[in-house]
């Protein structure tokens, strides 16, 4: 059975990063309340979702993705470029170790998961605000034995390569070209989000084959299901003031992939 590792929204949200976005009130309890039907919806479609415990004084530590990376092989705990987020990952790295063997990133190293895009044994990572070339090259030496190619992607102005980029498939990513160069991913198949939708590249791909995707972007869900995807839709509309996005709220462990 996959697994979905949580964490509950802290009650210091409000006091959230932000990078691209204006502050604007985020309603807690509207937030905890769309938070579990996020992990409801995960545990209906077959995950088991492990929840850390609450993290009263750490404001972004609903965002778990931002402090691992998951492969088959391995799981690779992070260095967030913030740095009010590295208290996060003791947790994550308590849990983690029960599925994978755990390699660290160090300084100079600065890695947030939600710049970390992996299609098959290539990982694409944003060179954000958040994530930069020595983290590249970190994870490049802690994987190159398993086979994976590590790639910088330059992003605009955006918080994390998730924010532009996702694979809806093995083969297939959703892209903003405003924020990435479809050009990167000519390997593969594009699909371009709606233009008037810019935060709709964000989608977390299940483990067997659907897609959970933020109800807030109809155009480009129209634009996904007319390609054949089959989608689950979940409202994030507080969480998003945050500036976080459906990726953001799990890390996913998968029996083959990351
Ligand atoms: C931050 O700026 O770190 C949080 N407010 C949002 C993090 C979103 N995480 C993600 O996209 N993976």
């Amino acid at each position: 059975m996959p697994t979905a590792i949580v964490r509950p929204v802290s009650p210091a949200i409000q006091q959230c990063e932000l990078t691209h976005l204006e502050r604007q009130p985020i309603d807690f309890s509207r937030a905890q309340s769309q938070h579990a039907s996020y992990c409801t919806t995960l545990a209906a479609n077959g995950y088991q979702v492990v929840e850390l415990s609450v993290a009263e004084d750490l404001a972004d530590s609903v965002f778990v993705e931002d402090t691992a990376l998951v492969l088959p092989e391995l799981a690779i705990i992070t260095r967030p470029g913030a740095a009010s987020r590295r208290p996060e990952l003791a947790a994550m790295a308590a849990v983690l170790q029960n599925y994978r063997q755990l390699a660290w990133l160090s300084e100079p190293a600065t890695l947030d998961g939600g710049d970390v895009v992996v299609l098959g044994k290539t990982i694409w990572i944003g060179l954000s605000s958040r994530s930069n070339q020595a983290a590249v090259e970190q994870v490049q030496a802690v994987t190159k034995a398993f086979g994976y190619r590590v790639q910088g992607v330059e992003l605009g102005q955006c918080l994390h390569l998730k924010t532009a980029v996702c694979a809806v498939d093995s083969n297939t990513v959703l892209l903003n070209p405003q924020w990435v160069e479809p050009q990167v991913f000519a390997e593969y198949q594009v699909i371009e989000v709606d233009p008037r939708e810019e935060f709709a590249a964000n989608v977390v791909q299940l483990h067997y084959g659907r897609l959970l995707y933020d109800q807030a972007y109809s155009a480009t869900a129209e634009r996904l299901r007319q390609r054949g995807y089959q989608l689950i839709l979940v409202d994030n509309s507080e969480l998003t003031k945050a500036e976080g996005a459906l990726t953001c709220c799990s890390v996913l462990i998968h029996e083959t992939e990351g």
